[in-house]
């Protein structure tokens, strides 16, 4: 069989979305592992992309088409990754900060955390400190998820923070951050309650902040 991996890993970077879909659940009924699917066929795909975009080659519209492929493979890939019937181990509400709407990380790391057994709320992109607080007012979330890929919404996880803070119930929920730009230092400054680079540790994260 040629290398299937490798024939995704070209879809995503060409953007060709059919192409794409077909390679993923060719991989996916030939037994290859969903995580290494996603990771040397979707992830390594989607980071080239950006390395491309760095160098001028690529412009907001491949980068669009190309993210339109993955997120049509991902979509192929869910219901793999996530395994259901296994009870919540918390409630976590996640979205990617106001201004950003980089959404794929962002659906991973629900993916990722949903099948860890979290019930999750799915608040979206360009998601308002607002729209955070009312996720643990009014739906009892244990954590907020914040996502940016930006270093201008960085600053929104802040926004959100000081907001949980002046409601009064920032001792009621736990925050987590992540994305390209945001690191563990970042966290700390801001008050959050960590960070994780990637999906899975995400999932650890999440785990240890409920003491599941
Ligand atoms: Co945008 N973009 N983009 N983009 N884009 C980046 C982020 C960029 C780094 C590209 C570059 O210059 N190399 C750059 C940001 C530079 C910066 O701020 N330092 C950039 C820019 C500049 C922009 C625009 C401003 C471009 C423009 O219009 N001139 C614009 C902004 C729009 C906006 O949001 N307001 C823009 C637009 C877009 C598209 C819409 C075209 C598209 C997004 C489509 C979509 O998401 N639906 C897009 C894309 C695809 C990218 C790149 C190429 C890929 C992002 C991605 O999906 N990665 C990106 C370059 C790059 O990242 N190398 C780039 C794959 C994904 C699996 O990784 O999201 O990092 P990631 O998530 C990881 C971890 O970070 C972590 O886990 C995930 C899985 O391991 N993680 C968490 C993420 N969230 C987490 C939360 C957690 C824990 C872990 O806990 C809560």
């Amino acid at each position: 069989m040629e290398n299937v991996l490798e024939v995704i890993y070209q879809g995503i970077i060409d953007g060709d979305m059919p192409l794409t879909q077909e390679k993923v659940q060719e991989a996916l009924d030939a037994g290859i592992e969903p995580g290494d699917i996603l990771q040397e066929g979707l992830v390594t795909a989607m980071a080239e992309v950006g390395r491309l975009f760095e160098e001028g080659e690529y412009f907001v519209p491949e980068m669009l088409i190309a993210a339109r492929a993955m997120k049509a493979g991902l979509a192929l890939l869910r219901p793999h990754l996530v395994e259901a019937d296994v009870k919540p181990a918390g409630k976590v509400s996640a979205g990617t900060v106001k201004g950003d709407l980089h959404d794929i990380g962002k659906n991973l790391v629900c993916m990722m955390l949903e099948g860890a057994g979290f019930e999750i709320v799915d608040l979206g992109v360009d998601v308002s400190p607002e729209q955070f607080l009312k996720s643990v007012t009014e739906q009892g979330v244990d954590v907020i998820a914040m996502s940016a890929l930006l270093t201008t919404t960085m600053p929104n996880m802040r926004t959100t923070i000081e907001t949980l803070v002046e409601a009064g119930v920032r001792d009621k929920v736990k925050v987590m951050i992540g994305g390209a730009p945001v690191t563990d230092a970042y966290a700390a400054e801001i008050g959050a309650d960590g960070y994780a680079p990637d999906a899975s540790r995400a999932v650890a994260l999440a785990k240890s902040l409920v003491g599941a």
